[in-house]
């Protein structure tokens, strides 16, 4: 093609992403798309309807469910250095509100995040890039509910590239992949992204929201309606919150997977890995919460 042919194309794809809702749906094909391509350069995110099914989420959740039940029966408040959210859910009992390296104690979610299906968004990462079982917080699984014993109900604006900030420098670029796993309209509360905002420099990814204290609504924030099975990809640099639901209790439960797809040094985890500072932050503020509520 000639540069004046892929240029025009630019001017098109991008006059098309002008017209585009802030909340498209779009479909997970075999490759990314260059329509899909250029709305996550401008906008920082991708949502994907439909890439798991009904039988398939059910099946994750069920082995998610047997990882906590097994975790509380042992009495596990750590994984790797990584400590697990425990708060009390449902009718006050125990949960497990962020279960870090959930692949490492499943095969079936080990080889599904594995499925060609993903391909494209592996691909779409780059080329020499693996899932990380047991690096970093591994495959994680955020499970939200509102009930009094909850430490997890909510989350607050941030990006996730604070650790990098730490170090004084400029995260590149990296994409979360989120599969979600429960029916999520905006009226149960859920995702809120701040489109744009991956491409803002370092003194507005430090300091434009106060990370993870800040939980108001902001008036340009897309809400991120999702149906169990529906994929999200978002850029680390966006910022973006879980909205707290309205409701109580069961209709108020909401859960996501992360994807830890790594392009970095392979630095897998180990039991006697040291747990990072922010988590001891976390821990303790978690702790508190709950001595509260008790
Ligand atoms: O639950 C979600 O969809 C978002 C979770 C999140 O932003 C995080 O764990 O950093
Ligand atoms: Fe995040």
């Amino acid at each position: 093609m000639s540069a004046a042919a892929v240029f025009e194309m630019g001017i098109n794809t991008n006059a098309e992403i002008d017209d585009m809702p802030l909340d498209t749906r779009f479909e997970l094909g075999s490759e990314i798309t260059p329509i899909q391509a250029a709305f996550l350069e401008r906008h920082g995110y991708l949502i994907f309807g439909n890439v798991a099914s009904t039988d398939e989420v059910a099946r994750i959740n069920a082995e998610v469910n047997r990882i906590e039940s097994e975790w509380i029966e042992e009495d596990r408040t750590i994984v790797n250095g990584v400590p697990i959210f425990q708060g009390l859910g449902l009718e006050n009992k125990p949960m497990m509100q962020r279960i870090p390296f959930s692949s490492c104690y499943s095969d079936y979610i080990k080889n599904f995040i594995r499925g060609e299906r993903f391909e494209p968004v592996r691909r779409l990462i780059g080329e020499n890039v693996r899932i990380g079982d047991s690096e970093k917080d591994g495959c994680v699984v955020n499970t939200y509910v509102n009930v009094p014993g909850s430490v997890y109900p909510k989350l607050g604006w941030h990006t996730d590239g604070l650790r990098d900030l730490f170090y004084f420098r400029m995260p590149k670029q990296m994409l979360n992949v989120g599969l979600h796993l429960t029916d999520c309209p905006a009226s149960n509360g859920g995702l809120r992204l701040l489109p744009g905002t991956h491409h803002q420099g370092f003194f507005k990814m430090c300091f434009h929201k106060l990370y993870f204290i800040d939980h108001k609504p902001d008036p340009n924030e897309v809400t991120v309606e999702t149906r169990a099975g529906d994929l999200t990809i978002h850029d680390g640099r966006l910022w973006h919150r879980v909205q707290q639901s309205p409701h109580t209790g069961a209709a108020s439960v909401r859960r996501s997977m992360y994807v830890p797809y790594l392009t970095d040094d392979f630095e897998p985890k180990h039991e006697s890995s040291k747990t990072p500072f922010y988590h001891h932050l976390g821990a303790l503020a978690r702790k508190l919460k709950l001595w509260r509520h008790r």
